[in-house]
Formats: structure tokens, sequence, C-alpha cells
């Protein structure tokens, strides 16, 4: 049997709702980043009114972490964010750019979902720069480098009349998007086929930028998250050179199959490493964090040797 490329570590779920010093029903959807040596996770939690905010980790080596006492962020109480994040505050990305950290997470109200952008300098501040997307757009990745001078991040907008879909849309200024472009999207009668959306903040590698998103495919008994596999060009990410045909991680482990949504391994957040590995985190089952660790080389082959068409 060909073993998983991705390996779950031992002592999965590393993070339970039991270790959240606040009130909260699950913890999940975590952005990962290395700052000052030490592992910062911001993960989503419901609270028991079934809306979400953000919690802050932090641990030595990736794989134990410690809730910091108080929430890193909540609904907004200031009047230009406010309106769009009564219902919540979800599934935060992490980028480094320029020594600082972009935090792009979705937005809930009644007026739909859009991507909040908030920036820090040490975990401690974190200040709301501005709401990026109209309604409805999920799962905002940013680059964390530029490209021709421009941001450049990954988008999913939600659509009536085709399946949603990764696009790329490029900012001179963080604030203002633009010159939006179809990137990849669900492919018919595949593990992916009801819909695509950007995962972890991509990083580079000798060959391209690496990218882990997740797909879903509708069963009998609802909709099963899995993880896939992107590379883009080096410089120019929106071509892509390879989107593997197999996923990389499906719900397996009890805690990944069963919990507050079943069937869902869902990313936000991934750590190159050094030593050519990287490390994967993910929701299961929208309640618990896990973390695995891959090979770098072994994803990027993935992607070049059994592809499947991005559009
Ligand atoms: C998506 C988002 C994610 C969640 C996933 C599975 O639409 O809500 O936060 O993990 O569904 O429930």
């Amino acid at each position: 049997m060909r073993p998983n490329i991705i390996k779950r570590y031992k002592g999965n779920p590393i993070l339970t709702k039991e270790d959240v010093p606040y009130p909260v029903e699950t913890v999940h959807n975590a952005g990962v980043i290395k700052h000052r040596g030490r592992y910062i996770m911001l993960f989503r939690a419901h609270r028991r009114n079934g809306r979400s905010i953000i919690g802050l980790a932090e641990g030595p080596d990736g794989f134990h972490f410690q809730v910091r006492s108080e929430p890193f962020l909540v609904p907004s109480t200031d009047h230009e964010f406010m309106t769009y994040e009564e219902y919540g505050v979800e599934d935060p990305r992490i980028c480094e750019i320029d020594g600082e950290y972009l935090i792009t997470y979705s937005a809930y109200s009644r007026y739909g979902v859009r991507i909040g952008l908030a920036l820090t300098k040490d975990f401690k501040v974190v200040k709301r720069l501005a709401l990026i997307t109209q309604a409805d757009c999920r799962n905002v990745v940013i680059f964390p480098q530029k490209f021709n001078s421009l941001y450049l991040r990954l988008d999913r907008p939600h659509s009536g009349i085709s399946p949603w879909s990764i696009w790329l849309s490029y900012s001179p200024d963080l604030i203002y998007w633009g010159n939006s472009k179809l990137a990849m999207k669900p492919l018919k009668y595949h593990w992916d086929e009801l819909k695509i959306g950007p995962g972890a903040t991509p990083f580079p590698t000798s060959q391209g930028w690496l990218h882990i998103y997740h797909g879903a495919f509708q069963t009998m008994s609802g909709a099963i998250y899995r993880l896939g596999v992107a590379l883009h060009d080096p410089k120019d990410p929106a071509k892509i050179l390879g989107v593997a045909d197999d996923w990389i991680l499906q719900p397996e482990d009890p805690w990944e199959v069963t919990g507050y949504v079943p069937n869902v391994v869902f990313t936000c957040g991934a750590i190159p490493e050094e030593d050519g590995t990287v490390k994967i985190y993910w929701g299961g089952a929208d309640r618990v964090i896990c973390v695995g660790t891959a090979q770098i080389s072994d994803l990027v082959d993935l992607c070049l040797t059994k592809p499947r068409p991005p559009l």
C-alpha cells in the first residue's frame, strides 16, 4: 500500500476546546506562522451562540500550543467594520510580508460574507485595515511576495451560475484589488467537483509556489472536504504548472470523520521548514486542530507527474 503523502502527527488532535481558557465549542481552521522563533496559531472557534471568533495559541515546536487567555479577534465594534462582522469572524490566514503580518479572515453578516484584512507586527496589537472584497467571497490568501510591484491574492468568489473556483487578483496597496482572473476550477466527477477554495498561504519552492487548497465532493450524506495541492509558476503565479490529480489528505481519523461538521479536513496554514518538510495544519470535522508533515518535494512531484487540468 502506498503511504499517505502527509504523515499525521501521532499526538493529533493538537488543540481542542478543552485547551481554551474561555468558553468555546470548537477550535479549528488555523492560520500558523513562525514569529521570533515561536509558532503562532490563529484559530477559528465557535461560541455557544454558533458564531465564530479568532483565538491565538503559541508554542515552541509547531506541535504543542498554549492558548492565550483572551481571544485575538472578535467581531468589531468599530463603525466601519461592525456592520459586516455581526455574525462572526472566521478562518484566518496569515501572510508575512516586509516584516509585518497580514491576516485575512471571513467576516459574516446579514449582508453576506466578505474578507477583512488586519495587520499586526507582534501578535499583541492588531489593526483592521479594510474589508477587501464585496459579498460573497471567502478564503482569501495573500502571497508573501509582490509580483511586478503588485500584491497578489487567491480569491474564492461565490457564484450562482458556475462552480465555486479559485481566482487571482492584484493590488498596488492591499486595499484596492483588481485585474482578477480565473486560476483553477473544480473538475467534474473528481474529488473536488463541488467547489474548491484557497487553503494555506502559498510558499515558495525551488520549482514554484506550492498552494494547498480544499475541495469538496457531494455525497448522499453530505459533502466531504479534502485537501489538494497545486504548483504555480515562480515568477507569474497566474500560470499553474500542475494541479495534483489525487487528494493529499482526506478525513480518516475519528475526529476528522465525526465532529461539529462530519467528514471535514480544512486548512488555513502550512509552514515550510528548512529540512525540506512542511507542517500542514487542518481543522478536523470543524471541531479540533490537527497537524501533519509532508516532504515538499513529494508534493511538487505529485503536481508535476500526475496532474489534472486546472481549468
Ligand atoms: C466552509 C467553511 C469552513 C468549514 C467548512 C466545512 O464553508 O465554513 O470554515 O470548515 O465549510 O464545514
